[in-house]
């Protein structure tokens, strides 16, 4: 592209900066999309909607393309990295909402999963929600859930898979809290594309959420149903 042609995203209206950021992402073009965040926000978006309706929105149609095999592994690390660079920017003013303790949550992607955008974001929400969030990262197997939840001692485990060979090792870390006589100390919450209802169900979750809007809304009124029962009890 010629300098001429070169897009000033300032100068594109709200729903053409939307569209050129959903363009950007799926290039992979970080410092594009860092720029177009800060415009968005200049211009008065909430950082939920520059998040859900820009940044989320376009990383849908890079999974669309991927699952069809039109975008590669490599194309879809570029867009990961944008869609990170905007979420960094994000993150501090989805989390400065002053709200007060609401309680303390664990969360982690379980073994041979390495995606970990979505429990960012899921992370990211329930900080600016007021929990506090004990980040495990990527790959987690059993023995790391149990020795953070001994460590941690919070009121919800958190557990994300993407992928459908993943999803059923849920099942064998909440099996694992069933054995040691753990489980009903901890709401689990599952979370994640592939999963659904019937399998949060299935496997013995407390819930299962849709996205991190859910998972915010279960965390709030399982914890508030925690501590009435504990003060009933
Ligand atoms: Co992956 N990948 N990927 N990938 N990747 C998927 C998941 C896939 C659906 C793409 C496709 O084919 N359409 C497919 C899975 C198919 C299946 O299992 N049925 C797939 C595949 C196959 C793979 C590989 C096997 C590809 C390969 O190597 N051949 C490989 C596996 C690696 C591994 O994990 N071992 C792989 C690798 C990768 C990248 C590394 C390139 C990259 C990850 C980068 C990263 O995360 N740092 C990647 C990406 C980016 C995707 C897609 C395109 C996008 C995922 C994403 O970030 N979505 C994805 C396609 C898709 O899902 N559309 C795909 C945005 C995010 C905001 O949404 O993660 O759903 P999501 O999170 C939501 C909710 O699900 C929920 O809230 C979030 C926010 O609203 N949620 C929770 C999630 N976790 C929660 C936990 C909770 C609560 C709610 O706890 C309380």
């Amino acid at each position: 592209m010629s300098d001429e042609e070169e897009i000033i995203l300032s100068d594109l209206s709200d729903d053409e900066l939307v569209e050129q950021m959903m363009d950007d992402l799926y290039d992979g073009m970080r410092e594009e999309i860092e720029e177009a965040v800060g415009i968005l926000l200049e211009r008065g978006w909430t950082p939920y909607d520059i998040l859900t309706k820009a940044l989320v929105a376009g990383m849908t149609i890079v999974g669309h393309d991927f699952r069809d095999g039109i975008l590669f592994v490599p194309e879809v690390l570029l867009a990961a990295n944008a869609m990170k660079g905007g979420m960094a920017i994000l993150k501090p003013l989805l989390v400065e909402t002053g709200a007060p303790r609401m309680g303390k949550m664990v969360i982690g992607t379980v073994k041979g999963d390495i995606h970990d955008i979505g429990k960012n974001l899921v992370a990211m929400m329930m900080e600016g929600a007021g929990f506090e969030v004990v980040d495990m990262g990527i790959n987690n197997p059993v023995e790391a859930y149990l020795e953070t939840l001994e460590s941690e001692q919070p009121d919800i485990l958190g557990m994300s898979a993407l992928l459908t060979t993943t999803m059923p090792y849920m099942k064998v870390v909440i099996d694992a809290l069933n054995a040691k006589g753990m489980r009903d100390d901890y709401i689990v919450l599952v979370g994640g594309a592939p999963l659904n209802e019937e399998f949060g169900r299935a496997i013995g979750a407390d819930a299962y959420c849709r996205d991190a809007a859910v998972a915010v809304e279960t965390a709030k009124t399982l914890v508030a149903r925690k501590h009435n029962q504990m003060s009933a009890g």
